[in-house]
């Protein structure tokens, strides 16, 4: 079937990553192959590789002119945000999905000429997935996502990164104390899923274009705000501490941190 609107390329892109999660599923039950990138907190396994082919090769029939941008190197080589990108994170959390086999995302970030246009955060385990953008707005499992409320700082539950907060990096501990309370997840694809379902008021911390591409679809379609923390906009093809958050918590946040 020839895709003619984005509503038929995003109930496509919903298909393949269940067809994915199938994949992931059944390889979980043989052995896994984990090998170290740059150090023993930094790991890979065989499923993020060929969970990413598997993506690469998909979205590659869905749009053969686009240029697709995966973490572990099986997209192409992308320095610009011009035309159609696609984003792909294989497996977010690859640290708890070998030693939990438990809180582990797919992410999937669309853009048109740097524009965020369709989102996907799937939440493997329990089968959540987040999908959608501006034009459509956002579904969980298919269903409408609501906007969530405009909580405060004081008034939610602040989603942490481990390092940031051991370290105390960008006021992370000051932040973390004037919310109802710190929260960590060791996924950024888990961790934000949770902002855009209300359960966390914001969450800070340094990522790679893959950790946030899809994310950024989705909040900033949610009306939560997506920035650098001096408030500044994100860069997509570069890394750095980067803050998900409702209007309200970021304004607190970006005031801590000053
Ligand atoms: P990953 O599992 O896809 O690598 C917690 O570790 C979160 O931060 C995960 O979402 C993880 O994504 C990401 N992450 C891990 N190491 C990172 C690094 N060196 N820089 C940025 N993000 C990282
Ligand atoms: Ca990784
Ligand atoms: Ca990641
Ligand atoms: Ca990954």
């Amino acid at each position: 079937m020839a895709i003619t609107t984005l509503q038929q390329l995003n109930d496509t892109v919903q298909g393949l990553l269940q067809e994915a999660r199938t994949h992931v599923l059944a390889q979980m039950g043989t052995q896994l192959t984990v090998a170290q990138k740059t150090s023993r907190k930094d790991l890979v396994t065989n499923v993020d590789k060929s969970n990413e082919d598997f993506l690469v090769h998909g979205l590659r029939q869905l749009d053969p002119h686009a240029q697709i941008l995966g973490e572990e190197g099986l997209g192409d080589n992308v320095t610009s945000m011009a035309g159609h990108v696609w984003i792909v994170d294989p497996i977010d959390g690859t640290m708890n999905f070998v030693h939990q086999r438990d809180h582990f995302a797919m992410m999937i970030g669309y853009y048109i000429d740097g524009e965020p246009t369709l989102g996907y955060i799937y939440d493997v385990m329990a089968d959540r997935l987040f999908a959608g953008g501006p034009e459509l707005g956002v579904t969980v499992n298919s269903k409408p996502l609501k906007a969530p409320a405009d909580l405060a700082l004081a008034d939610g539950l602040f989603g942490a990164s481990g390092p940031l907060l051991i370290h105390d990096r960008y006021a992370m501990q000051a932040i973390a104390h004037a919310s109802l309370g710190p929260r960590i997840m060791g996924s950024a694809g888990i961790q934000i899923s949770q902002v855009l379902a209300g359960e966390l008021v914001g969450y800070l911390s340094y990522l790679r274009p893959w950790d946030f591409a899809a994310g950024r679809v989705l909040a900033e379609t949610l009306g939560l705000v997506v920035s650098q923390v001096d408030g500044k906009p994100v860069n997509m093809l570069s890394s750095g501490a980067v803050l998900i958050a409702t209007k309200s918590a970021q304004r607190a946040i970006l005031t801590i941190v000053r």
